[in-house]
């Protein structure tokens, strides 16, 4: 009872005079970069602006990430219902990767990051695929933080791949019905080699899940802040982690 009190009376002051417990760091965290659009509407700039902005800040979050030991970072970076915004800002987005890569690809091998995607990249313009496919082949070798981008990714067509993936191995009796268990799907989604998520963050207020990881997230902790993605620093990532460390996981136990 006063456990739980003051855990909530700690959230409540942001954390911020106590330190970061190097024992119980988040392994993955995932984000859901949001409010580019709306930094950019603020400021009375075009959302492309907020778009070009939100890509300047993954890095400073990759670094300090890399800093706390975070294993595996995975990134928002473009939903399958995000087509249906003005094709002038698909294409501006779709443009996107190869501008990062171009920018950021030496720094993000001299830390050791390992660059993965995970999504429908078939449908991608070939110079957005191109980008990608350099980089994953360029840090394919390195052992430190893999930086997962979710590109195209929806969690339910990734559920109705598994669910067809699965139907075809029963189908051609490389698989019985029997052997179906939460191990085999986990394997047969596009985080196969990754574990859960600890932690979600979604920035700029929203507070849902968008078709984001929703198998993986079933047990993680979520934490939502007002910034908006552009404005997010290694400060509020911290916060984060410091929130997460205050929290008692208990997966589904008492
Ligand atoms: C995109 C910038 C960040 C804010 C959220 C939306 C806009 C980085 C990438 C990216 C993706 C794959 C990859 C390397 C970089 C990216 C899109 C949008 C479509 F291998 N940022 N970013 N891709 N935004």
């Amino acid at each position: 009872m006063f456990e739980r009190f003051f855990q909530h009376a700690d959230e409540d002051n942001e954390g911020s005079h106590i330190s970061i417990d190097p024992n119980n760091i988040p392994s993955h965290i995932a984000i859901i970069m949001d409010g580019n659009g709306r930094w950019a509407k603020n400021k009375g700039l075009p959302r492309v602006a907020g778009h070009r902005e939100g890509m300047k800040v993954i890095n400073k979050i990759v670094k300090k990430a890399n800093t706390l030991s975070v294993q595996y970072l995975t990134l928002y970076a473009f939903s399958t219902e995000n087509w249906k915004r003005p094709k002038t800002e698909v294409d501006f987005l779709m443009r996107l990767p190869q501008q990062f890569l171009s920018k950021e690809l030496p720094a993000l091998k001299e830390n050791n990051v390992r660059v993965r995607v995970m999504g429908d990249e078939s449908v991608l313009p070939e110079y957005t695929r191109r980008a990608v496919e350099q980089a994953v082949l360029e840090t394919k070798e390195n052992t430190g933080l893999v930086l997962n981008f979710a590109l195209n990714y929806g969690s339910r067509h990734e559920l109705v791949r598994m669910v067809k993936d699965i139907s075809e191995d029963v189908k051609n009796e490389q698989l019985s019905v029997n052997n179906i268990d939460e191990e085999l799907i986990s394997n047969k989604l596009l985080t196969c080699d990754l574990p859960d998520p600890d932690l979600l963050i979604r920035t700029s207020g929203e507070m849902r899940l968008s078709n984001f990881m929703l198998w993986q997230l079933a047990y993680s902790e979520f934490w939502f802040t007002n910034v908006l993605w552009p404005d997010f620093t290694d400060k509020d990532l911290e916060e984060a982690v410091k929130t997460y460390q205050q929290r008692k996981r208990r997966y589904g136990g008492v």
